[in-house]
Order: C-alpha cells, then sequence, then structure tokens
C-alpha cells in the first residue's frame, strides 16, 4: 500500500537522476518546479524552448541556468517536437509540458512516426493525498479519453494497474466508479460496463488487480458506508484506484478533491513510451513537483509494451 507522497519520495531519493524534457520551458511555475526537483535530488532537465525567454523566467526566481542544459526552439510546435526528440533518443527519460498548450502536446506525443506512442492506450493519472484517506488514492481518467467505452476501459484499468504496481509490488484494490452500486440496465451503461469489468477481473482477465463495481465514491472509500447499504466488498471502503465513468466525472473528483477536499495532487499521461508530466496552469508548484516525483518514480520501470 502507498500511504503518502513521502513514501513516494523517499523511493527514489538516492536513485540515479534521471532527466525531464521540459517542452517549452519558459514559464515560471514550472522552470520553480524543475528547480526544486533538481535541488532536491529528484531529476535533472533538459530546458527546452526560446533561450532568452527561460532566461528572463530564471533571473526573475535567481535560478541558476548553469545547471541545465538549455535546447533552443522558437515556438509552441516546435519545442514540442525538440523535446519529445531527446525522449525518442533517449536523452531524457519523461516528457514535461511547459507553457506549450496540452493540446498541442498530446498531439505531438500521439504522432504515429514521431512522436511517444507505445502501442497501448494513453490515459491521465492523477493521485491524491488527502487527511481524509489513509492512503494514497489513484483515478483516472480526468483529462485525455472523453467518453470511453467498454473496450477502453478496460485499457484504462490496465494502465492503471501497470502503473501503480510500478511503484510498489502490492495488489492493488480498484474500484469502478458510478453513481449507483447496483447495474441499471440499460438506463446507465457506465454500471453496466463496471459490472462487466469486475467479472473479467474475476475471471482473470485482468491480472494483479483486485477489482470491484458499480461503487459508488463513497461504498469505494467508506467501510461504514457499504455496511449502511450492506455492501460486502473485496474493495469497498479500501480502494487504491477510482475509475471514473467518463472525462467529466474524472474532471470534477480532480478539482474537488484538490481545491475543497485538501487534498496534495499529481497528475500524470501514462500509457507512452515514457510517463508524461501533465499539469495544468492553474496547478499549484507543488502539485508539479510532486507530478514529476511520481514520473521518476515511475519511469524506466513500466510503461512500455
Ligand atoms: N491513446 C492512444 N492513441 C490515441 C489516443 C489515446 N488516448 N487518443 C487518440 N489516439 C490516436 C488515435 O488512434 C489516432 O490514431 C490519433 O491518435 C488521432 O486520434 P484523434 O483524431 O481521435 O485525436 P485528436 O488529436 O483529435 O485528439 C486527441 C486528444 C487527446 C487531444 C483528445 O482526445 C482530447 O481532446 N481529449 C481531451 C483533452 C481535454 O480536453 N482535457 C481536459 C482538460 S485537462
Amino acid at each position: 500500500m502507498l500511504r503518502s507522497f513521502d513514501s513516494v519520495l523517499e523511493s527514489v531519493q538516492g536513485k540515479p537522476k534521471k532527466t525531464i524534457a521540459l517542452a517549452m520551458a519558459e514559464e515560471d511555475d514550472v522552470l520553480l518546479a524543475v528547480d526544486r526537483a533538481h535541488r532536491a535530488g529528484l531529476a535533472d532537465a533538459v530546458l527546452v524552448g526560446d533561450r532568452k525567454k527561460i532566461r528572463l523566467c530564471a533571473e526573475r526566481h535567481g535560478i541558476d541556468l548553469n545547471q541545465f542544459d538549455i535546447v533552443h526552439a522558437e515556438g509552441e510546435f516546435q519545442s514540442v517536437v525538440r523535446a519529445i526528440q531527446l525522449v525518442r533518443e533517449h536523452l531524457a527519460d519523461t516528457l514535461m509540458k511547459g507553457k506549450c498548450s496540452t493540446a498541442t502536446l498530446l498531439k505531438g506525443v500521439l504522432q504515429k512516426d514521431h512522436g511517444l506512442r507505445s502501442g497501448k492506450l494513453l490515459c491521465h493519472m492523477a493521485i491524491f493525498e488527502t487527511p481524509h484517506y489513509h492512503k494514497l488514492l489513484f483515478m483516472s481518467d480526468a483529462a485525455m479519453n472523453i467518453e470511453p467505452d467498454l473496450g477502453k476501459k478496460v485499457l484504462i484499468v490496465e494502465n492503471a494497474v501497470a502503473f501503480y504496481r510500478a511503484l510498489t509490488p502490492s495488489i492493488p484494490k480498484l474500484a469502478l466508479i458510478t453513481a449507483v452500486e447496483k447495474v441499471n440496465p440499460g438506463a446507465m451503461l457506465c454500471t453496466e460496463h463496471a459490472a462487466i469489468i469486475a467479472q473479467m477481473a474475476r475471471r482473470g482477465q485482468i491480472a494483479d488487480v483486485i477489482v470491484d463495481g458499480p461503487l459508488a465514491v463513497d461504498n469505494a472509500v467508506s467501510s461504514k458506508s457499504c455496511a449502511t447499504k450492506g455492501i460486502d466488498s473485496p474493495v469497498g471502503g479500501d480502494a487504491d484506484i477510482l475509475i471514473m465513468p467518463d472525462i467529466e466525472a474524472a474532471n470534477v473528483f480532480y478539482k474537488t478533491l484538490t481545491y475543497l477536499g485538501g487534498s496534495k495532487t499529481a497528475g500524470l499521461i501514462i500509457g507512452a513510451q515514457v510517463p508524461i508530466v501533465l499539469t495544468s496552469r492553474a496547478d499549484s508548484d507543488e502539485t508539479k513537483f510532486l507530478s514529476i516525483a511520481l514520473a521518476m518514480a515511475a519511469s524506466g520501470r513500466t510503461m512500455t509494451t
């Protein structure tokens, strides 16, 4: 079980440093997070972007640029392409979004011949440490797959399990989240998806994970709620991973935990050749730093097919 981000940070401390390719590095917050990760001994970085603008950002915050390599590239698309190239040439272990838009980064990553596809579905994974839960809570997909069908949900589950197990050898408990804990045939398709995927896991079609669903969020994280509703579940009250029915539910959950739930949060794209640090501008420095730490912990140990 992963109790906290501190346990993840401890697991990367003292390990050989990995390198981040930062796409469009001329942004203050991201540069600060990369600098913090470097000072914490977690990562080196290659800063890809407009050299002059990167220098200005660094000067504003007293960041010593001598500790990083800079690859000059002008404009959003060129920066993304060059950063991806560094990963493809094994000069960097992970990609991180800087000032560029999420869409440009994802489109670059999805390029058939020059991107970072691995043959797997790419999806977003968020990790939360909240004072209201006894361990880290993993959740997908808040940012990439909009309305996954049954096939894509199975791939999201498999990606989530592979990522979790790259961080710890323990077997995760995974809840397929819907609004209700009973299958509602015809009316609520996501409850049907959840029941089918749970059965697939029981039959061994999905390995290394204990799955249950449909479960509502309260059933997944509260044993008391399960007891009250008479739900006997191997996952209920103790889920490690929540798979949401669609991007809307996932994104609302992400923002609610982050802004109102007192949660520390990290976010990554998984399923590509390397983990990709993808945070939004509104995310805090800490979210960016923790996301780098998670990428460092997972990189090189999973992801490729
Ligand atoms: N994994 C692997 N391959 C993919 C994926 C994926 N998740 N998505 C698309 N592809 C492949 C397709 O098979 C195809 O070969 C190629 O990429 C292009 O597919 P399109 O045309 O469906 O993809 P795009 O470029 O139109 O869109 C991909 C996005 C990721 C940009 C799109 O799915 C999207 O906009 N997602 C939501 C992003 C968002 O708004 N996030 C919310 C806020 S953070």
